[in-house]
Order: structure tokens, then sequence, then C-alpha cells
């Protein structure tokens, strides 16, 4: 088994309820089990132009060779109506392979850690979040990063989480 990080990111159609389906289609997956989820959170485009991202990170345990992770996440994204236009062009859905275990990969057709993961708010901030003491293989706590990237807006959305609990009902 390998603790794998994806992230999940969307600007095209109902980008909010497209990565919940999505975290749920990963989770239905014989291959794999998501043991973490960040909240959602509103970014700016990053190096692409469109409307603002909905961007999240999971943590799964996969038992999937890093290429069949690939596989699998490329065939989500089609299943979601992910078209390619031109690099970097608005997508209803977009699933990375961030961290593979302790992995570097330099292949073709993947690199892991992602190559510009450093450099990305809203890959750093719910990467963190979900998990705020992982290491970057090679490059060093991702937590290290977040200072350099504060320029980049990015705002945590799912205030579900933040309701007040246990309100009792005045009198
Ligand atoms: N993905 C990109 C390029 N730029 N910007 C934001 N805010 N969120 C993304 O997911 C994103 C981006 C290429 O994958
Ligand atoms: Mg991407
Ligand atoms: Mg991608």
């Amino acid at each position: 088994m390998t603790l794998a990080y994806l992230g999940l990111g969307a600007n095209l159609g109902d980008a909010r309820q497209t990565l919940k389906d999505a975290v749920v289609c990963l989770a239905q997956h014989s291959g794999l089990t998501v043991v973490a989820k960040s909240g959602f959170y509103r970014s700016a485009p990053v190096d692409a132009g469109g409307d603002d991202y909905m961007n999240a990170v999971v943590a799964i345990e996969t038992s999937l060779a890093a290429a069949r992770l690939l596989a699998l996440c490329l065939a989500i994204e089609h299943h979601f109506g992910r078209e390619r236009p031109f690099r970097n062009a608005p997508r209803t859905l977009d699933l990375d392979i961030l961290l593979y275990g302790d992995d570097i990969i330099d292949t073709a057709d993947l690199c892991v850690p992602h190559p510009r993961m450093t450099q990305r708010a809203f890959v750093l901030v719910p990467l963190v979040e979900v998990s705020p003491d992982i290491v970057i293989p090679g490059l060093g706590r991702a937590a290290d990063f977040v200072a350099a990237v504060s320029d980049q807006r990015i705002e945590r959305v799912d205030l579900g989480q933040c309701r007040i609990p246990n309100r009792v009902p005045s009198s």
C-alpha cells in the first residue's frame, strides 16, 4: 500500500459539485481508500485564464502502481467531461498525482512530486491542511513553501464545517 496525495481542481461548470463527485468516484474504486480530504478552496487562476478555481487535496492509500493511478485519474477526468483545447485551459476537472509515497518519478507521462507544487498556494494550502508535517521527497516540508506563495489569492469556502455546534434554542 502506498500513501499518495491527489490535487483536484476545476473552473468550468459546477466546480464544487464536480470535486465532491470526483472524490466519491475515487472512493468507489477498489484499488484505493480515501483517508483524508481537505476543505474546498477558491483560488485565483495561476498561469492560466478563466474563472476562479475550486481546489482540494485528498490523501489516499492505494494498491495501484503510479502508472495505473494516473490512468484512473485521466479516466475520471474524462468521465467529468475534461477537454484539452490548449495548455492550462479552463477545465471541468483536473486530477493530479502530487505525491506517491516517497517515490520520485520522472517519465514521459508522469512526474512526481508534481513539478510545480511548491510554487502553488492552491496545492500547498490544502495539502498542509490534510497533512501538516508532510515532506515533499527531495524538497522538504510542504509547510515551509507556503510563505513564498502568500501573494496568490486563495480562500477556504466550505463554511459548512464552521457551523456553531449544539446551539440551544432560546425560550
Ligand atoms: N491548475 C492549473 C493552472 N492554474 N490555478 C488554480 N488556481 N488552480 C488550479 O487547479 C490550476 C491553476 C494547471 O493544472
Ligand atoms: Mg494540474
Ligand atoms: Mg493535470
